[in-house]
C-alpha cells in the first residue's frame, strides 16, 4: 500500500504553517491598533518599519476594505509622510492634509486619499528609531486635537513593548533555525547506545540508540528534536539518527538488537523506508514516540506492513499520558516500553505495582513483550521483574555510552563491564 504523503507536510510547508499562526505578541500589536483607530474613529492605523530608506508596512488595522496597502507592503521613506515628519518638514497632528504644501505633493495624499494625519515615532528601549506609529482618515476630521495626539502616543508605547517582543521572538526563532540547520548540514549528532537488560538474569538483550548533540547550552536532545520540528526540519533531522543506527549496526555485538527512535512523521516519511532498506532481518526495533493526540493510525499501519518482517515495533513511552492502548491495539506492537514515570518508585508505590501487572497482562494477551524504562534504583528493578516484567532499561542497568563501550560490554571487559550503579549479579548473554 502506498504511504499518504499528501498528509505529509513537506518543511517548507510546515515552516510556513507555523508561522501563519500569529504569535501573541503580533496579536497584542494588532489589538492595540484596533483600539487606538477605533478609539480615535479614524479610518487607518499601522505600525511600520524603517528599513533601508523603506517604510514596510508590519502592522495594519483599517476599517476599509479597499486600504491600498496591504500589510508587509514596502515604500520608499522619501515618498512617505513618516520622513517629511521626522524631519519636521509636517507635523505629527494633521487635522486637514490640504493645508500643508509638503503633504499635497506626495502621491500617496491623492492615491489613498489622506485627509487627516496623526503620526509618532516608534522608538525601541534602547533609543534607535524603529519606525512609525499612524493613525489617519480620508477626510479631514477638524475635531482632532493635541490630546489625540497623546493618546496615539500612548498607544505607540504600548505597542513598542510588543514590537520589541516580537523581535526577541523573531531573533531567537532564526537563531533556532540556524542551529537546526548546522546541526543538519554539518550532522554533529552523534548516539550513544543504552544497555536493554533481561531482569532475570542482567544479560544485555539490546540497546537503545539515543541522539546526542554537542551544545554548549546543554539543550537536552529532545528539546533539539522539539526545535526541529518547530522549524520544520524534525524528520530530516530523525531520519540522520536512523541512517547513523544503521551504520552502526554492523558493529553491534551479535545476539543484541538495536533499537532507536522515530515520531510518526518520520515513520509515514518516504526516506524513512529507504533508510532500512537493506538492513538484515530481525536485528532492528522501531520505537515509535508521540507528542501530540493527532495522528493517522491506518497510515501508520500502512507505513509499517512492509517493515514488519525485517523489524519489531515498539511502542515507545506507554502510560506517559501519549500512548494510549488504542494505539497499541491498532499498531499491534511486538514491544511495548513501559514510561520512566511508571518505574518510578515501583517498589514503594502499590498502585504503579497494579497499573504495570495490568500491563503484564494486557502485554501477555496481545504477545507482547515489556521492556520497562527508567530503572534506576535496585529496588526498581526487583519490582518490575517480581511483576513478570522480562526486560528492563535505566541508569541502574547501564548509562548509554558509546558503541565501543557496548562492545566490551558484551565481551567482559574494560571500565564498562559494569554499570555506573552495580546491578549484580548480571550476567552477560552467553551468545554475545
Ligand atoms: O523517550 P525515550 O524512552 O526514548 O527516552 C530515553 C531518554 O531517557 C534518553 O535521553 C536517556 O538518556 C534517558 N534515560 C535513560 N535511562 C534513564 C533513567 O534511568 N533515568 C532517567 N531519568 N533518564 C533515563
Ligand atoms: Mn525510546
Amino acid at each position: 500500500m502506498s504511504l499518504a504523503p499528501a498528509t505529509l507536510p513537506d518543511p517548507l510547508t510546515a515552516f510556513l504553517a507555523a508561522d501563519a499562526k500569529p504569535s501573541a505578541a503580533r496579536q497584542s500589536v494588532m489589538r492595540i491598533l484596533d483600539a487606538v483607530r477605533s478609539h480615535l474613529g479614524m479610518d487607518v492605523a499601522f505600525a511600520s518599519e524603517f528599513r533601508d530608506d523603506q517604510r514596510i508596512l508590519r502592522y495594519l488595522s483599517t476599517r476599509d476594505p479597499d486600504f491600498p496597502i496591504k500589510a508587509g507592503e514596502s515604500h520608499p521613506l522619501d515618498e512617505s509622510y513618516c520622513k517629511r515628519i521626522l524631519e519636521g518638514r509636517l507635523p505629527e497632528l494633521i487635522i486637514d492634509s490640504a493645508d500643508y504644501p509638503a503633504a499635497t505633493e506626495l502621491a500617496v495624499t491623492k492615491a489613498i486619499p489622506i485627509g487627516s494625519h496623526l503620526n509618532v515615532p516608534l522608538r525601541l528601549r534602547d533609543g534607535t528609531l524603529y519606525g512609525s506609529f499612524c493613525a489617519l482618515s480620508h477626510q479631514p476630521d477638524f475635531t482632532l486635537t493635541d490630546r489625540d495626539l497623546c493618546t496615539l502616543r500612548a498607544f505607540a508605547a504600548l505597542a513598542v513593548d510588543q514590537i520589541e517582543q516580537q523581535l526577541d521572538d523573531n531573533r531567537t526563532r532564526d537563531a533556532m533555525r540556524d542551529r537546526i540547520d548546522r546541526a543538519i548540514e554539518r550532522e554533529t549528532m552523534t548516539l550513544v547506545y543504552q544497555p536493554i537488560r533481561a531482569l532475570a538474569d542482567g544479560a544485555l538483550a539490546g540497546v537503545e540508540a539515543l541522539a546526542r548533540f554537542d551544545d554548549p547550552d546543554k539543550r537536552s536532545p529532545s528539546v533539539w528534536f522539539a526545535e526541529a520540528t518547530e522549524v520544520g526540519r524534525g524528520v530530516e533531522l530523525e531520519l540522520i539518527a536512523v541512517r547513523q543506527a544503521v551504520r552502526a549496526l554492523p558493529y553491534l555485538p551479535r545476539g543484541l538488537y538495536m533499537a532507536f527512535n522515530v515520531a510518526p512523521e518520520t515513520l509515514l516519511a518516504p526516506d524513512f523506508a529507504a533508510a532500512l532498506a537493506d538492513v538484515p532481518e530481525g536485528r532492528l526495533v522501531i520505537e515509535v514516540t508521540e507528542h501530540s493526540r493527532a495522528e493517522d493510525l491506518p497510515a501508520l499501519r500502512a507505513a509499517l506492513a512492509p517493515l514488519r518482517g525485517r523489524c519489531r515495533l515498539a511502542i515507545d513511552d506507554v502510560g506517559a499520558g501519549y500512548s494510549g492502548l488504542h494505539r497499541i491495539l491498532e499498531l499491534e506492537p511486538d514491544i511495548i516500553k513501559l514510561d520512566i514515570s511508571l518505574t518510578r518508585h515501583i517498589d514503594t508505590d502499590a498502585a504503579r505495582r497494579a497499573l504495570a501487572h495490568s500491563m503484564v497482562d494486557f502485554a501477555a494477551g496481545i504477545g507482547c513483550r515489556i521492556v520497562a524504562e527508567g530503572i534506576e534504583t535496585m529496588g526498581e528493578r526487583d519490582a518490575v521483574r517480581d511483576l513478570g516484567i522480562d526486560f528492563g532499561q535505566g541508569y541502574a542497568l547501564g548509562r548509554p555510552m558509546p558503541l565501543v563501550a557496548i562492545q566490551q560490554l558484551a565481551l567482559g571487559v574494560g571500565d564498562t563491564a559494569e554499570p555506573a550503579t552495580p546491578a549484580a549479579p548480571l550476567k552477560r548473554h552467553a551468545a554475545a
